[in-house]
């Protein structure tokens, strides 16, 4: 009999569902060595009974400060605005909860060093919700990078764009308000492709950087509110290894729904993959004479990341999958008692280089990308 890992989720909307669905598959197709039982969904709203029903929890709260002090619970999925993360973790931490956290995982690196020094001394799992390192095409050219199929790397080129609020009649929600999200694109995005970078390629040295909110003004309840979160952002970057990158995140790049892109290239090839076709790794490798050019791997093999655990080759993986291996990833760490990746380290890594974007956006400088005191690691 596994031992059982009773999990709280806190926030039953387009999160809650993403996460409830990987907790539901994720015993179908892996074995983290622990077994998930969803023990209670927490949010606020009329829905969240019938929410808790349809996707199989077994009791709800409105209140997270409930899901974080419940003896029953040993891990607590934080799921809300960013604004919430800080105090919520801190809680659970001091609880001696396992914590798997959304990204961004706070609203800037002073928070996010808090959280992971209180995780740290309270010798619990905590995890961020980097869920694009668990594609199986992207951890394959990881895999590959670390390698040396590439060579030594010079660039890389990564876009995240999105066009949900290009209307301007679009309603002020909670990501225009920096209070409450951070920052705009470049944290609900740009946190992915930092992820993604540092994964790819090492740790940010420097960057130069410019941001823009296009539409200054939307309507809440028929009142103009201020936007305060921005609406795109360019960066540059040197990484410590010499190599260079260029960035580009946007929530009104008309005709993008979620396209995150990213390609690398080193001395000895190249690859590039598309959210958008996320099931392909495009690799080039030099050296292949008159045959040379990129070719299109189908990311599906037994002997790929996380795709052998799943259909035969060809019956390609969505967007959904990604959490499914981002659970399997966190219980695993559980059940053999060790960190997890992207852990909070990673999470207040990433802050520090969009704390740095910020302020050379603001200054219109290369700013160095500091390491925030209390996180030597
Ligand atoms: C909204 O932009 C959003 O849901 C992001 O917050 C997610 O991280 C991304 O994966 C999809 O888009």
């Amino acid at each position: 009999m596994k031992r059982a890992i009773h999990i709280g989720l806190i926030g039953h909307k387009f999160m809650g569902k993403a996460h409830s669905h990987a907790l539901r598959d994720l015993a179908m197709f892996f074995d983290p060595g622990v077994q998930p039982v969803m023990q209670t969904l927490c949010g606020l709203g009329d829905d969240l009974e019938e929410t808790a029903r349809r996707y199989g929890w077994l009791s709800t709260t409105s209140r997270w400060q409930d899901v974080v002090a419940d003896p029953a619970i040993d891990a607590v999925s934080i799921l809300t605005p960013g604004r919430l993360h800080c105090e919520m973790a801190l809680a659970a931490a001091a609880n001696g909860k396992h914590i798997l956290c959304e990204k961004p995982l706070a609203l800037d690196a002073a928070e996010a060093a808090r959280m992971y020094a209180a995780a740290e001394a309270a010798g619990i799992r905590h995890m961020v919700n980097f869920n694009y390192r668990r594609v199986p095409a992207v951890a394959l050219a990881r895999q590959w990078i670390e390698e040396g199929r590439l060579g030594r790397i010079f660039h890389i080129r990564c876009s995240y764009q999105q066009d949900w609020p290009l209307d301007p009649e679009t309603p002020f929600v909670w990501r225009f308000d920096k209070s409450v999200a951070g920052a705009g694109s470049m944290a609900d995005k740009g946190s992915h492709v930092v992820d993604l970078a540092r994964y790819l390629v090492g740790e940010f040295a420097e960057v130069a950087a410019a941001t823009e909110i296009f539409v200054k003004q939307r309507k809440e309840d028929g009142v103009q509110r201020e936007v305060t979160t921005d609406d795109a952002a360019v960066f540059t970057a040197r990484f410590h290894n010499g190599a260079l990158g260029l960035f580009l995140t946007s929530r009104m790049a008309a005709g993008h729904k979620n396209r995150l892109a990213v390609e690398v290239n080193g001395s000895k090839g190249s690859l590039r993959w598309d959210l958008e076709r996320l099931n392909e790794l495009e690799v080039y490798t030099a050296g292949d004479g008159s045959a040379a050019g990129f070719r299109n791997v189908m990311v599906t093999e037994a002997s790929h990341p996380y795709a052998g655990a799943w259909w035969p080759p060809g019956h390609v993986l969505g967007w959904e999958h990604t959490f499914v291996h981002q659970y399997y990833e966190f219980l695993k760490s559980i059940a053999e008692q060790r960190q997890p990746a992207p852990s909070f380290l990673d999470g207040l890594r990433n802050h520090e280089v969009l704390d740095a974007v910020a302020q050379a956006a603001v200054e219109k400088r290369w700013i160095e990308v500091p390491r925030a005191r209390g996180a030597e690691a």
